[in-house]
């Protein structure tokens, strides 16, 4: 069996980075691994600060209406990411391919992460397209997560190494920021309703803090609540000083989890990068509509056998509770996120995982 196929991946962007970001990492895994990769998408405009050095072996191209096909070589792999409807004339060229082929071919729907239950039962199971140009391919779903039972994280096989060649201070320093041993917070969120609480909670001490305010919606919900707070100086207040950060691209996003002491993050994607960074996190998940994220951050934090007082944080920022924002007890956190990486550094990753599943021998 040929051990290079070409995949493409296609990913419409609907809002905020994660989908950029899980279908960029995910391009640029099988490219290290030796794929060849295209990702088709409709906004470039995150890819650009995220990861401005794509690596040989990854194509990127516009996903536009119709799509440019032209005399394309069409490839061996779908990825439709998150249920992005792939674009019919690539459906309809790729259904000819396969039929060339003789009926070889894969078309992967790649899901949302989750530590639900579904999630395992769900995992490769195989739906036959009922209709349009791919009438009689099947489409497999292939479901990220957190057990040997799915389809696993994005890790990269040099993460480990990384890490541990990573100058906490040489880095800051070079972020701009004169760090004098306070405790260092990072800040990834939408608009949790508890962050003037949040920030009073810091402000007050009596540790000094520095919050590394990421840009976009947490930069402008944390000015809007010190504005709200009548506060005239965003820079800080009391034992709290507030550094606001320019875009990073995804290794410097990485850095900035590694030298913080605590993480809070937001999405899936940065999630995930926070348990590889192996500091205590408060997630804010993604909020649905339907309030479907509430089993989704409970099945969560079941997973990572959360103790009470980290559940409790949970239900304040993710307002999925009533009481107050309780303390920040970093402690526990710390040994809760321990024991959750050492288990899933033991289970294979997303982009191995997936090679396996397209029957690729490497
Ligand atoms: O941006 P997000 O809120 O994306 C969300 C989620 O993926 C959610 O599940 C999805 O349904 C919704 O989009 C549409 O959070 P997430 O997933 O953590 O993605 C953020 C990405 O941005 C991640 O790849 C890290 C990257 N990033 C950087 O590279 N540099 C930065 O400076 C920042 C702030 C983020």
């Amino acid at each position: 069996m040929k051990t290079e196929k070409l995949w493409n991946i296609f990913c419409r962007v609907i809002d905020n980075y994660g989908d950029t970001g899980v279908c960029w990492r995910l391009a640029s895994g099988l490219a290290a691994r030796g794929q060849r990769v295209r990702l088709w998408i409709d906004d470039v405009s995150a890819l650009q600060w995220m990861a401005p050095q794509p690596p040989a072996g990854v194509e990127v191209r516009p996903w536009t209406e119709p799509l440019d096909i032209g005399e394309l070589e069409i490839g061996d792999i779908l990825v439709e990411a998150f249920g992005c409807a792939i674009a019919p004339e690539f459906v309809a060229a790729y259904a000819d391919s396969v039929t060339a082929a003789g009926g070889k071919g894969l078309w992967l729907n790649l899901e949302y992460l989750s530590a639900e239950r579904f999630v395992a039962r769900s995992h490769g199971l195989r739906s036959p397209v009922m209709s349009g140009p791919g009438l009689g391919l099947r489409k497999y779903f292939y479901y990220p997560g957190f057990t040997t039972a799915t389809g696993g994280l994005l890790r990269e096989p040099d993460l480990v190494a990384r890490q541990a060649g990573f100058e906490r201070m040489a880095w800051l320093q070079q972020l701009g920021i004169a760090f004098q041993g306070e405790r260092l917070i990072s800040l990834f969120c939408y608009e949790p309703t508890a962050l003037g609480q949040l920030l009073d909670q810091l402000a007050a001490g009596p540790q000094a803090t520095r919050l590394l305010v990421t840009p976009g919606r947490a930069a402008a919900a944390v000015r809007a609540c010190l504005a709200g707070a009548g506060q005239t100086a965003h820079e800080g207040v009391g034992q709290l000083q507030i550094a606001y950060l320019p875009v990073l691209d995804q290794r410097d996003f990485d850095h900035l989890l590694w030298a913080s002491d605590l993480n809070f993050v937001r999405g899936e994607d940065s999630l995930v990068r926070a348990i590889w960074a192996n500091k205590p996190l408060v997630w804010q998940i993604y909020p649905q509509a339907d309030d479907a994220h509430h089993d989704k951050l409970d099945a969560f934090l079941e997973l990572m056998d959360a103790p009470l007082s980290l559940r409790a944080f949970h239900d304040a920022w993710n307002g999925t509770g009533q009481a107050a924002l309780p303390a920040l007890e970093t402690a526990p956190w710390q040994k809760t996120i321990t024991a959750l990486r050492e288990r899933l550094m033991q289970q294979d990753d997303l982009v191995t995982q997936v090679i396996r599943f397209a029957g690729i021998n490497r």
